[in-house]
């Protein structure tokens, strides 16, 4: 059985609260629901995580040798965070990143992301189906892999 990890960053927790014009109305419940349905209609095991904390999320980076991808939303650490890159770069498993809001036609301080290079891809501005495209993503490069 393949295991995944979805990881969510820094005030994702807060989603279905406010600013539903840049992040959908969908909490962070609804979001991961979705996600578990997905992996076990897929035959996976997925685990859901979500900090506020770099370190913690770093953390979590190192020790997912186990898994056999994530799907990982940054947060704003995609604009800021070199460290979350570097634990991202050393991961041998596909990471798909994945982003909410369209982070291209928004702030210019948003439009780069330090994750972009050493992720297998990015998937931005569809809102939650952004998560539930990553999923099909990752099963593709799963199975690529194993081609
Ligand atoms: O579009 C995305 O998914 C982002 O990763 C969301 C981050 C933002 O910093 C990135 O540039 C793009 C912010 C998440 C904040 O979520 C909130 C939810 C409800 C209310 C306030 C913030």
């Amino acid at each position: 059985m393949k295991s995944w990890l979805l990881i969510n960053g820094p005030n994702l927790n807060m989603l279905g609260q406010r600013d539903e014009s840049h992040y959908g109305s969908e909490t962070l419940a609804d979001i991961e629901d979705m996600m578990l349905e997905i992996a076990s209609s897929h035959g996976a095991y997925l685990d859901v995580r979500q900090s506020n904390h770099e370190g913690e999320i770093i953390d979590w980076l190192q020790n997912a040798m186990h898994y056999d991808g994530i799907i990982f939303n940054p947060g704003g650490y995609a604009h800021t965070s070199v460290a979350i890159r570097d634990a991202v770069e050393m991961i041998q498993i596909p990471v798909i990143e994945v982003h909410l809001s369209n982070i291209h036609n928004r702030e210019t301080f948003r439009h780069h992301s330090y994750l972009s290079a050493v992720t297998s891809g990015q998937i931005v501005g569809f809102g939650a189906l952004g998560y539930k495209l990553a999923a099909y993503a990752l099963i593709d490069q799963l199975n690529e892999r194993e081609r």
